[in-house]
């Protein structure tokens, strides 16, 4: 890339407003500026660089046809935003991206008055952007709403239930399809395959005749504009029929990284008085910077990076991701059993079911983004005997939550979820985070849900999880690396709803669900060393929980301490009801339960989200002095803090 050496243009756009003043001529060399704005920020942060990339010209076009931020800019997911943010008044906290108390990596509504709508789930900006429309003419307000949705995005139901029903309201809106071809990995499915064949062949050919549809389509304004530029006409070509069919004005497909092709389309498309428009715009995801062009992931999600090489600054795991575990260890289940087989929706490299596509790819679904069905067409499986694995995040799993209810639970169908990035993640923040789903499957009678306390658990889950076939589990683990223990050749089948003993103490029974294991283990050193003999327990199980461990506890310890990375309302409230219905909260225990704090938690890095919800070994000991009181513990030689 070249870096633009005459007067930066950047430099004098603070907000849209400001780009707006600038002649249509300028804006590419603003476009070349911001590409290398964007690419020596993210550099430095980390983060989604390739689909920003994509989107420059696209950016720029909007901001400066529409009224931002009264006309409401919507992108779907967001994760293509970084441009948009440094040209709506955030370029001097750029490089604060994604880090704690920095710029969020997603639109936010908190943050700016450039982001009406917060996302980071995908699929969901037509739906908000109708909701946005109706509003304003409800409200008597002339506005423009613009959807910037991609190709992968449209792979969820979400889309075509939004699209269905602007059609039927012949509502205002425009929805502009960024069509790279790309989602995380290639896009799958029948969807991506007609969106490229209307790309294929279709652009600059039979322009009389895509003059004349478009024009037939269009006010007589319009028409009269559309005679005049001829330039603007070669862009369009009326055919996307499945776009048409919903009632949608179809307008492309048009190069989107070509100004002089953009900008006339969007005018047009803002002056029409028609229903719902859909530009489909054909970008390229990373384009402008050379080694994202040239990466199979088109630089999707990055580390700090050199801007000359390319070269990404991973560091060293010392151990193996839980990711890189589950996969392996399905792989080996797999090869012991024919039934079993993997489902992933758009995630194959961040769930680890692309190590086990490249061992059996006939076994391997990636769905595309569409939880929902991912999680019923797992039900089907299992209903005729196989054995599948529906591995999906955390928070992607809320979105087919009745899914798993109507579909799995009631039908008490063997479906297994590796459930991935449970817990605090990081820089990707609130929208990420894995809280909620001990709460949401911990209340689904006849649920088994685990959590793996370290990667060789994870092991052990997998192989638990393959034999076991009387209904629906769950198995959850952490974002990143395990913490370093010997790995076994192969997992064992654990005791459904049976906890282990990790050391024994006296005083303090610290029970731990899932990835605090080892800060409990710490916090249980720390608690030794002022005189506090702690018991620790791994529980594995937070349903169903091992009743007979967590009342032997209760009995010999003054104190009981749940710790979990999970949402209030999970494991420490299911020991806390078994407790109480048995009668051991009257019998002078104490007993506490830590778990994530009741707000959503802003993006920092995990440790220190973990440190700052109280949730790590520090914490621990502050919660056992606390609950222990001072008295005890100042004759223990510590202070409260
Ligand atoms: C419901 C949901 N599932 C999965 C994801 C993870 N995810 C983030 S971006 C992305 C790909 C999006 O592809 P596309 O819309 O084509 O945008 P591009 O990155 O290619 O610009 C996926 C699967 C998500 N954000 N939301």
């Amino acid at each position: 890339m070249t870096r633009q050496l005459s007067t930066p243009l950047l430099d004098q756009v603070a907000t849209p407003a400001d780009l707006r003043a600038l002649p249509d001529d300028k804006l590419p060399q603003l476009a070349e500026e911001l590409r290398a704005e964007l690419v020596d920020a993210v550099s430095q942060t980390g983060g989604h660089l390739g689909a920003g990339l994509g989107v420059v010209e696209l950016t720029i076009a909007i901001h400066h046809v529409f009224d931002t931020p009264h006309d409401r800019l919507i992108f779907d997911v967001g994760h293509q935003c970084y441009p948009h943010k440094i040209l709506t008044g955030r370029r001097d906290r750029i490089r604060t991206l994604r880090k704690e108390n920095g710029l969020s990596g997603f639109t936010k509504r908190a943050e700016s008055e450039y982001d009406p709508f917060g996302a980071a789930h995908s699929s969901t900006s037509i739906s908000a952007g109708l909701g946005m429309v109706e509003a304003a003419r409800l409200q008597g307000i002339e506005r423009n709403v613009i959807s910037v949705i991609g190709d992968g995005a449209m792979s969820a139901g979400m889309a075509y239930e939004a699209m269905n029903n602007a059609g039927h309201m012949d509502a205002r809106q425009i929805v502009i399809l960024n069509d790279n071809d790309m989602s995380i990995a290639p896009p799958t499915g029948a969807m991506s395959a007609y969106l490229a064949r209307l790309v294929s062949g279709r652009t600059y050919i039979g322009l009389r005749e895509a003059a004349k549809q478009f024009s037939k389509r269009m006010p007589k304004f319009i028409q009269d504009k559309a005679r005049k530029t001829e330039e603007m006409t070669r862009t369009f070509f009326s055919g996307g029929t499945l776009f048409e069919e919903l009632g949608f004005f179809y307008v492309g497909p048009i190069d989107g990284h070509n100004l002089e092709h953009l900008l006339p389309v969007l005018r047009n498309a803002r002056d029409a008085q028609v229903g719902p428009i859909l530009i489909h715009a054909v970008t390229q995801k990373g384009k402008g910077y050379e080694p994202a062009e040239k990466a199979a992931d088109k630089y999707h999600g990055v580390a700090k990076f050199d801007v000359i090489t390319g070269a990404q600054a991973k560091a060293k795991p010392n151990a193996p991701s839980y990711t890189k575990v589950f996969g392996q260890s399905l792989v080996q289940e797999a090869e012991n059993d024919d039934r079993v087989v993997a489902i992933t929706a758009a995630m194959p490299s961040g769930t680890g079911v692309d190590i086990f596509e490249k061992a059996f790819a006939d076994r391997t679904y990636d769905v595309g983004i569409a939880e929902q069905h991912a999680v019923t067409f797992a039900g089907g499986l299992a209903a005729d005997g196989m054995k599948p694995f529906c591995a999906i995040y955390s928070t992607f799993l809320q979105r087919a939550y009745d899914q798993v209810v109507h579909d799995i639970a009631i039908q008490k169908l063997p479906v297994r979820f590796p459930i991935d990035r449970a817990g605090f993640v990081g820089a990707d923040g609130q929208t990420h985070a894995g809280s909620f789903d001990i709460a949401y499957l911990g209340c689904l009678p006849g649920f088994v849900i685990m959590a793996a306390g370290d990667e060789a658990d994870l092991k052990h889950m997998v192989r638990t999880a393959a034999e076991y076939d009387e209904g629906p589990l769950a198995f959850r683990y952490p974002r990143g690396e395990g913490i370093g223990v010997e790995m076994p050749e192969r997992g064992q089948v654990l005791d459904i709803g049976k906890g282990r003993i990790m050391r024994e103490g006296g005083k303090v029974a610290i029970v731990s669900l899932g990835g605090r294991l080892k800060q409990a283990l710490l916090a249980a050193e720390t608690l030794d060393g002022y005189g506090l003999p702690a018991t620790v327990a791994d529980a594995r199980f937070a349903k169903p929980i091992d009743t007979g461990l967590i009342e032997r506890l209760a009995r010999e310890h003054e104190l009981l301490i749940t710790v979990e990375e999970g949402s209030v309302g999970g494991f420490g409230s299911f020991v806390a009801q078994h407790l109480s219905s048995q009668g051991l909260l009257d019998t002078g225990l104490k007993y506490r339960s830590l778990f994530m704090p009741d707000r959503f938690v802003d993006q920092a890095a995990p440790d220190r989200m973990y440190e700052m919800a109280g949730l790590d070994a520090r914490g621990i000991v502050d919660a056992v002095f606390a609950a222990l009181g001072r008295e005890q513990v100042e004759a223990a030689g510590a202070s409260i803090a």
